[in-house]
């Protein structure tokens, strides 16, 4: 039954349509994409556990259908939120962000230029999305390409609740434009072009976490008074599927259901960019490919020049495209390679495997997983040719004991420094925003910055009817409004924001990865412990800054203290990071962690940028 319903589902699927009825790719004026997400609850069994939700898909899958535009494309989005009225409602003291039927979409690392109200969070630019209503997204992709992802941003959905976002730098990056050209493809190497980089074709790795609880138990419980600490995911997936316990496959109820581990299958002879998606929505996974070391050439949308890592440390939010070369050995031609994972930066006592496996299959006769998206069969087929196996090889990358600091940060350097301008600048301000968490006399836990917890607005901000302006002189020293309940930017200024890590007594450090709506940013220095404005003010340790929008505050040093230490009071500064950015964009601009069991706990803050201009804009 559930089966027959998904399979209606996906009869209304992803539609595209072109301005004038027909795509051209050759046309060199922008397209307008339409695609509709159909949000309902399923019963679903990634990991082959037994365990089934039930948990809110996208159009019954999950990833969610894959969205690929270029540069310049307009795009509408239509989210019908499908869910019964009945809902569970959390305590309003959190970011929840709506009821446990109430959804929104955010398209995660895609700016929004001009149209704050597409941005999808939920009484800071909309309404949540009520049972049995509808939102259209509307924004044009401007000035901005490489990998990026849509998911829900209302409590903990995200975890189910996802897809990819991929916007091509040119129509030479286009797989399908290419691929369907049969002369390029005999008569030319490497035929893809998106900036220096010249490549075959392109493959999506989304990473996920699943819980064998339902969104609504976790978060009812991280709400909670009996909160001691975040559990565990039952599973890390990849590209929404692995196998929970091996020897167990059996026990689950419907046998055939199971479909194991997700295959990436390539060419040998052909170059491949493979966008790595960091859709997990609490830990640090970090990601690794037997026998293939990985090349940078794109975090955050950003091009970076080539730079080769035995692995991708990818913390939630992150994005990357890694090239992987054509395999010169005859011999390995018919060959598979175990893709394996760990959970990063946990507590010392906490273990970090993790169950999340695929495999890369070299083959000739590879069964093409669709990345065309103008024709609505071939999405539709997407699901029907994925290639799955119940077989990892034993052959496994080993990631290094310890979890390293900064990871390889320090190496990546942009292709384009076109907009650094704004990093020879004095910045107007720096704004410090120290994160701690406490209990409450009510026994629930939540995160503060600078001493204010995030609880969702009353109205949204956004379209708020005669919301008053901001009084700049009136904000407290880090440059908050109380009245406003945000953080007021000017047009245009360049500000600095110091993110501060601390830790609750009797905790290690955490690592916190900071993410930006609205904006891409620099991040032009990080420290250990607490940042000092006279000691730390004109610091600029990152050789190379280039533009993203997740930035991971590492957890520096206390991560190896003795549980004894953890309970002195002394050391609570766990490092912190300075991001620069220059607020061009006017809107109200949700900046929060991307461990988004923090974000529930009120780890986030609203910029309020340039409200003045916002006036102007047509619709509000
Ligand atoms: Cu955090």
């Amino acid at each position: 039954m559930l089966r027959s319903f998904l399979f209606t589902l996906i009869t209304s699927f992803v539609i595209v349509l072109a301005h004038a009825g027909n795509i051209h790719h050759n046309d060199k004026h922008s397209m307008t994409h339409f695609f509709e997400l159909n949000i309902t609850r399923e019963f679903h069994d990634p990991d082959c556990s037994g365990y089934t939700g039930p948990k809110l898909l996208i159009n019954g899958q999950m990833p969610g259908p894959p969205i690929q535009v270029t540069k310049g494309d307009h795009v509408r989005m239509l989210v019908r939120n499908m869910l019964p009225a009945k809902s569970i409602k959390f305590t309003k003291s959190s970011a929840m962000g709506g009821s446990s039927n109430e959804i929104t979409i955010h398209v995660h690392g895609i700016r929004q230029f001009g149209s704050p109200e597409s941005d999808g969070v939920p009484y800071l630019t909309q309404d949540p999305i009520q049972a049995g209503e509808s939102y259209l997204y509307e924004f044009q992709v401007i000035d901005q390409a490489g990998t990026y992802f849509y998911h829900a941003h209302v409590g903990l959905v995200s975890e189910s609740v996802f897809g990819e976002f991929v916007v091509y730098e040119s129509e030479k990056a286009r797989p399908d434009a290419y691929l369907s050209n049969q002369n390029h493809l005999h008569h030319h190497g490497h035929g893809l072009i998106a900036g220096p980089y010249h490549y075959d074709d392109e493959r999506t790795i989304l990473l996920s976490e699943w819980w064998h609880e339902t969104a609504e138990e976790l978060g009812t419980y991280l709400l909670g008074p009996s909160f001691a600490g975040i559990p565990a995911p039952s599973s890390i997936l990849i590209n929404g599927r692995t196998i929970y316990q091996p020897n167990n496959v059996t026990q689950t109820k419907e046998k055939d259901y199971c479909q194991g581990y997700s295959v990436i299958e390539v060419d040998p002879i052909k170059r491949y960019r493979l966008r790595v998606i960091g859709g997990n929505i609490y830990e640090t996974i970090s990601f690794a490919i037997n026998d293939h070391p990985l090349t940078v050439i794109e975090v955050d949308g950003t091009l970076v020049k080539p730079y080769t890592v035995p692995y991708l440390e990818v913390s939630p939010g992150q994005r990357f495209s890694v090239l992987l070369e054509p395999c010169s050995d005859e011999h390995q031609k018919e060959k598979e390679y175990a893709i394996n994972t760990i959970r990063d930066w946990l507590n010392p006592q906490d273990n970090p495997s993790s169950n999340g496996l695929a495999v890369l299959r070299y083959t000739t006769h590879q069964n093409k997983i669709s990345n065309i998206n103008e024709d609505q069969n071939n999405i539709i087929n997407k699901k029907e040719q994925e290639v799955t196996t119940f077989y990892v090889p034993e052959n496994r990358f080993k990631f290094p004991g310890q979890s390293k600091l900064y990871w390889y940060w320090n190496n990546l350097e942009p292709v384009d420094d076109y907009n650094n301008k704004i990093l020879e600048q004095e910045a107007s301000r720096t704004i410090v925003l120290e994160a701690t968490a406490a209990r409450l006399p009510s026994k629930e836990v939540r995160w503060f910055i600078n001493n204010v917890t995030f609880v969702d607005p009353n109205k949204t901000i956004l379209t708020e009817p005669d919301r008053p302006l901001p009084d700049y002189s009136k904000l407290t020293k880090n440059g908050y409004d109380p009245e406003l309940g945000t953080y007021p930017l000017k047009y245009n200024e360049v500000v600095d924001i110091v993110l501060q890590s601390t830790r609750p007594a009797n905790q290690a450090c955490n690592i916190h990865p900071w993410h930006t709506h609205g904006h891409s940013f620099y991040e032009i220095a990080y420290g250990d412990g607490l940042y000092n404005e006279e000691k730390d003010g004109s610091l600029r340790n990152v050789p190379h800054p280039f533009l993203r929008d997740v930035v991971p505050v590492y957890p520096s040093p206390e991560l190896d203290l003795e549980v004894a230490s953890l309970a002195s009071n002394d050391s609570i500064y766990c490092g912190w990071s300075k991001i620069r950015l220059i607020a061009d964009n006017p809107g109200i601009w949700a900046m929060h962690c991307h461990n988004t069991p923090h974000m529930i706990m009120g780890m986030m803050i609203a910029l309020e940028e340039a409200p003045e201009e916002l006036k102007k804009l047509k619709h509000y």
